[in-house]
């Protein structure tokens, strides 16, 4: 496979800074060296253009950063976009999740019927009127199904990009009472962790696997490094308490490597600023491998 790194350095959504880091942070862990050491062809766009915050107003604090956030995700749909129309498999780092608004809109430029495999502690399906801090990296699934503010669910000028039904959220452990009743409305399948501990992250993954990619749909996979557990990943923006150990979280990405359903992947929210000698980019990086296809034998 021909492999499209893309590095969306955006910490405009989310209050911790850091996660701007997260692209080059990946990168020194050795990301291209094992890619290729995998057989994968790899070719790397850099980075794309985005503002400091400080260069920026704030805007509404309901919704910080909306200009430029939107900026960036018509930018970087574009970018995913001809990565797709030239046969490669776009892999976007971030940056916090608000890049996904872009990298998801550019994938369903080219996939209608994507299915979304979206592994987090949390939701990201609050709109305005639910969001607790008003950081558009807690928006971004509700905006790709057409819920919120219409800036961000008309990235490239059309909504909605993905049918609720075909997304699946792994890994939730802290949801927002207003987040709570949009998810159950829109008929989102989320597994929670409490689900991964009745029923283990084998069962939750092939039903994942088998809602997302139903009817051969393709599947755009979005990892969260916060789903993990922070004793695994210390450098996030919002470590939660009791997430995916490391064996679950390979596991996850083994699964999804082994459908051959997946065409796009997002890794977010490493913050190498909290991080401890680049140990979530590390782990990033091994979990990337086994999503695209390592194996132990
Ligand atoms: C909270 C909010 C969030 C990621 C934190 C947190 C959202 N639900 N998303 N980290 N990736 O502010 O909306
Ligand atoms: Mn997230
Ligand atoms: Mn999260
Ligand atoms: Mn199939």
């Amino acid at each position: 496979m021909h492999i499209r790194v893309i590095g969306a350095p955006i910490d405009l959504g989310a209050d911790r800074r850091g996660v701007d880091i997260g692209p080059s942070a990946i990168r020194y862990a050795g990301l291209h060296d094992h890619l290729r050491a995998l057989g994968h062809t790899v070719s790397d766009f850099g980075n794309i253009h985005v503002p400091q915050p400080e260069s920026r107003p704030i805007g509404s604090p309901k919704l910080k950063y909306l200009d430029p956030i939107v900026e960036v995700s018509e930018e970087l749909a574009n970018v995913v976009t001809d990565a797709l129309k030239s046969d490669q498999f776009p892999l976007i780092l971030g940056g916090d999740h608000s890049m996904a608004l872009g990298s998801i809109s550019g994938v369903a430029n080219v996939h209608k019927n994507l299915g979304i495999i979206w592994v987090d502690a949390h939701g990201d399906f609050n709109i305005e009127e639910t969001s607790p801090s008003g950081n558009i990296h807690g928006m971004i699934l509700a905006a790709l199904v057409g819920q919120g503010n219409s800036r961000l669910t008309h990235i490239g000028g059309w909504a909605p990009k993905l049918n609720p039904e075909n997304i699946v959220i792994v890994g939730a452990r802290d949801l927002d009472p207003g987040e709570q009743e949009l998810l159950r409305k829109h008929r989102v399948h989320v597994y929670t962790m409490s689900d991964v501990d009745r029923y283990g992250m084998s069962n939750i993954m092939s039903q994942a696997i088998e809602i997302a990619g139903r009817q051969d749909q393709p599947i755009h996979l979005s990892l969260d490094m916060d789903s993990l557990d922070p004793r695994e990943a210390p450098g996030v923006g919002t470590p939660v308490r009791g997430g995916l150990s490391y064996r679950e979280a390979h596991l996850a990405m083994e699964m999804v490597s082994d459908c051959k359903h997946m065409v796009s992947m997002d890794v977010v929210e490493v913050n190498s600023i909290l991080d401890r000698e680049n140990a979530t980019a590390l782990l990033a990086v091994e979990l990337i491998l086994s999503a695209l296809g390592k194996k132990i034998l």
